[in-house]
């Protein structure tokens, strides 16, 4: 699948400058098999290992990373299994460690379960970069942060009680129930919710979990509606689910009164965006992501940083990073697409 950015319009293109600093297209194949990608010809082997392959979210994400390889000069191949589960992660990460990769950049499907094959990988000297879903940070290099957790609950919130009128009953429909990044948001939802005034007249009732998959995230959606005939809104902290979600809602009597917020891609989104069946939703550029991951796994690689916090390193055209506290480099800020400007992109 080819995912290629439509060109912003000027003022579109600022008001995005600071959030979305555009990385060049990558344009490979993102893998829709065991393996996929390679470019550059380069000195560093990096491997890039997502929560699954199939995931357009993904695609892009390592669009991002062969572009950045390419620029670096390194030779990068994507794996992954079929299905969001650590197990099937674990036989990808003790290949790596067998091949000797300068590098593995991955998104993990739990934080403990993948620890003992990454120290297998990082004693046979490989560097580990985790992006997207962290493990524990002692396991890893690196974690490249796409927003702050805080940042990206917030974000939905937000939104969510924008689009129920600051009222009533909310669930929320997951990915897969370890996954590190989704549980993180949802506990700081769940302070939030509890903490903060202006939400007080809403009520969390729920939280299911779709696994990242496609069939099972339709499934939990009917189900939802089903055993909360007072649902007012739904969370998708993921884009498959969100896409998911949608594709139930525009289909059924709910479009356009139980409301759809969350995490999605614009490219997945755009049709319900323009039906009336999701107002508003976020992300963050996935492209960036991979590409400031592999910036971050080849300058671990090449000996430039140690991962010690306050090393700074320079990242193509997104500029230069800094490694924060606990190994983490941030991206930036999660960025709300809506009606308006979901036309000005295509990832
Ligand atoms: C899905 C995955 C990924 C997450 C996005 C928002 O694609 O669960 O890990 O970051 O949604």
């Amino acid at each position: 699948m080819k995912f290629h950015k439509r060109r912003p319009t000027a003022l579109a293109a600022l008001a995005l400058t600071a959030t979305f600093a555009f990385a060049g297209c990558g344009g490979d194949d993102g893998g829709d098999g065991g393996s996929a990608g390679g470019s550059g010809g380069g000195e560093l082997s990096i491997t890039m290992l997502p929560k699954n392959l199939g995931n357009p979210y993904f695609d892009t994400s390592t669009d991002g990373a062969e572009a950045a390889a390419e620029e670096i000069g390194a030779d990068l191949e994507e794996v992954g299994p079929e299905t969001a589960s650590p197990d099937a992660q674990v036989s990808y990460i003790n290949t790596v460690a067998q091949q000797g990769q300068d590098a593995l950049i991955l998104s993990a499907n739990d934080p403990d379960a993948l620890c003992d094959a990454i120290d297998e990988a990082r004693s046979a000297d490989v560097k580990v970069v985790t992006f997207d879903a962290d493990t524990n940070p002692e396991c890893r290099d690196l974690f490249v942060n796409q927003a702050t957790a805080e940042g990206i609950a917030a974000k939905q919130l937000e939104l969510i009680s924008e689009q129920i009128g600051g009222e009533g009953e909310i669930a929320i429909l997951s990915a897969a129930a370890n996954a590190t990044n989704q549980n993180a948001w949802i506990e700081m939802m769940e302070t939030e919710l509890a903490e903060n005034p202006d939400y007080a007249n809403i009520e969390l009732v729920d939280t299911v979990y779709g696994d990242d998959e496609d069939q099972k995230s339709f499934d939990q959606t009917e189900a939802l509606l089903q055993n909360h005939p007072d649902l007012k809104g739904i969370i998708s902290p993921t884009t498959v689910g969100i896409a998911a979600a949608a594709r139930y809602l525009s289909d059924s009597e709910y479009k356009g009164k139980v409301a759809l917020t969350g995490l999605g891609t614009p490219n997945q989104m755009r049709e319900y965006v323009e039906n009336g069946t999701v107002e508003a939703f976020a992300l963050w550029n996935p492209e960036d992501l991979g590409a400031l991951a592999t910036y971050a796994a080849a300058a671990l690689a090449n000996g430039d940083i140690s991962g010690e916090e306050g090393d700074t390193f320079e990242a193509g055209d997104l500029g230069e990073f800094t490694v924060d506290a606990d190994g983490v480099v941030l991206l930036g800020e999660p960025f709300t697409f809506n009606a308006d400007n979901i036309g000005d992109f295509d990832f």
